[in-house]
């Protein structure tokens, strides 16, 4: 970053390389993070400790996490302007994470309820990284001060406690970290699934139906619409509460073609579902393919990706580096 830009607010966000990116991940998060560059100072991670908390295949978590990183090349980043980098690359992370365990209370952590949610589905596994989750994003964040963070909004309760952490050491100690906001759009702050529009789509579904991946060919992006659970009113309106399934497909529409609500009611009018499904397919399958295109470019060159990832993580380290020392000083470990 130049020094010119060094006065710009600081963004940090990550995404867990648990999967293929979805359609969801791409509009709530990724999306944003290219137009965010010129303004701030941005940081853009792969949260490979973060997907750990959920048992993975080590050659599969390998893999996505060079994917990951790819795509987020593909939407838009450019490793010139922004630090692109894998979180267990910069260790001072995980320093910063058992600091703010220890800071972090067990009531507001059993609160959380993306804990709540992960523990229901892996009964098996409710480790302990899942239960101080919420700690490690806090040390992502605020090891580079980020002000901003863009997320969906199924993390704002971790960015909730990510400002309880801070506001708390910075009483017990002194002022050193700076209180971080969501960023959080309204549009697309939380793209339902296909196949239940009350849950949010998710890339670790088990139903292939439920979620559209960002790889996912025209074929297969129209069938997945054209299956994607409705109602049997057959008119396109907007009226998530009563019609979450057609309002779903509506803000996805939105996004791809930039038409508000009512234009889309005016457009379908009169029509049912059919022609509605085939046309929001036809606007993803457009609106992804150059992303798409880029991705497979990119994902060829490993050299690229690494090297892209070896310089992010430098520069991370550099920064996060200077953090972590203040803090072990501030909680009075011993400096040699
Ligand atoms: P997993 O299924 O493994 O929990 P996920 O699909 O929920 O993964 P994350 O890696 O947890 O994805 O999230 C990456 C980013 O994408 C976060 O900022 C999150 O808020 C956002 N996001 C995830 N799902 C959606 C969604 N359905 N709508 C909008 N934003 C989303
Ligand atoms: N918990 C986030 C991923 C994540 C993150 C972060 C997001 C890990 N560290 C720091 C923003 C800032 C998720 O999407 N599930």
């Amino acid at each position: 970053m130049s020094e010119q830009s060094e006065r710009k607010r600081v963004i940090l966000s990550g995404i867990q390389p648990t999967g293929t990116f979805t359609l969801g991940n791409y509009i709530g998060a990724v999306r944003n993070w290219a137009k965010l560059q010129d303004e701030f100072d941005c940081l853009y991670m792969v949260a490979d400790l973060h997907a750990l908390t959920v048992r993975q295949d080590p050659a599969a978590l390998r893999r996505h996490s060079r994917e990951a990183a790819a795509m987020i090349l593909a939407s838009g980043v450019d490793p010139k302007r922004s630090i692109l980098f894998v979180q267990s690359h910069v260790p001072a992370h995980t320093q910063l994470n058992w600091i703010f365990c220890c800071n972090a209370q067990f009531g507001e952590l059993s609160r959380m309820t993306q804990f709540k949610d992960k523990s229901a589905k892996h009964p098996d596994n409710v480790n302990g990284g899942l239960f101080t989750y919420p700690a490690l994003m806090a040390a992502d964040i605020l090891i580079y001060n980020a002000e901003l963070v863009p997320v969906g909004q199924d993390q704002t309760q971790h960015l909730e406690l990510a400002r309880n952490i801070a506001q708390r050491f910075n009483n017990n100690y002194s002022p050193t970290f700076v209180m971080p906001e969501g960023y959080v759009t309204k549009e697309g702050a939380k793209i339902m699934s296909l196949a239940d529009p009350t849950r949010k789509m998710s890339k670790s579904d088990t139903n292939a139906n439920a979620f559209i991946l960002l790889t996912d060919d025209r074929d297969t992006i129209t069938r997945k619409f054209k299956r994607a659970v409705t109602d049997s009113e057959g008119e396109v309106r907007y009226d998530p509460a009563a019609k979450p399934g057609v309002s779903n497909l509506m803000a996805i529409y939105h996004i791809f073609t930039g038409k508000t609500m009512e234009e889309i009611q005016h457009e379908f009018e009169g029509q049912g579902y059919g022609a509605f499904k085939e046309a929001v397919g036809t606007a993803v399958a457009d609106g992804l393919a150059p992303i798409q295109n880029e991705y497979n470019r990119i994902l060829a060159d490993k050299e690229y990706v690494d090297t892209v990832l070896k310089e992010g993580a430098e520069s991370a380290s550099r920064i996060a580096n200077k953090m972590i020392q203040k803090v072990y000083r501030k909680v009075g470990l011993l400096q040699l």
